[in-house]
């Protein structure tokens, strides 16, 4: 089969291109300890029922620094909205959904994911900059999307 020389090389450089893009993502993810979320536990693992409620979440110092979030996504809203940290702190989040699929984005960090009805879903992440860093829901779950929100006060 003749294969016309300019498209040869195009297609060594496609190739080529992908496996480039496939070790920065490899490198990127061993450097930054990016890690894909999923779902850790099955909510009913945890204690937690599937339609848990609003005075189901909490925030809990483990130590110095440390703090673990239990947040409950819901129509229309995080329980809880709003979290105040000292700088530096280190926070897991577990993240249930009462009703619906919906998402977490909290900008400025790495944290984002799918909260999906019957898992729990974990990231960690580590506050060291002073500031709010607002967290919304990213994935469509209805008329009162577009309010689902809350925020972060990292106290410095
Ligand atoms: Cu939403």
């Amino acid at each position: 089969m003749h294969i016309h020389p300019y498209e040869r090389l195009w297609i060594r450089l496609s190739v080529i291109m992908l496996i480039v893009f496939g070790i920065a993502i490899a490198l990127s993810s061993l450097t930054f300890g990016i890690e894909i979320p999923g779902a850790t536990r099955r909510a009913v693992a945890t204690g937690l029922p599937v339609d848990a409620t609003p005075e189901q979440s909490w925030i809990r110092e483990l130590g110095p620094g440390r703090y673990e979030v239990n947040m409950i996504a819901r129509m229309w809203g995080f329980d809880p909205n709003e979290i105040r940290i000292p700088k530096g702190s280190t926070v897991t989040f577990y993240l249930h959904s009462q009703d619906v699929l919906h998402g977490i984005k909290i900008r400025g960090t790495t944290v984002s994911m799918m909260v999906i009805p019957g898992q729990v879903g974990r990231a960690t992440y580590t506050f060291d900059e002073p500031g709010e860093y607002i967290f919304l829901c990213h994935e469509y779950c209805g008329l009162g999307h577009h309010v689902m929100s809350g925020k972060i006060i990292v106290e410095g």
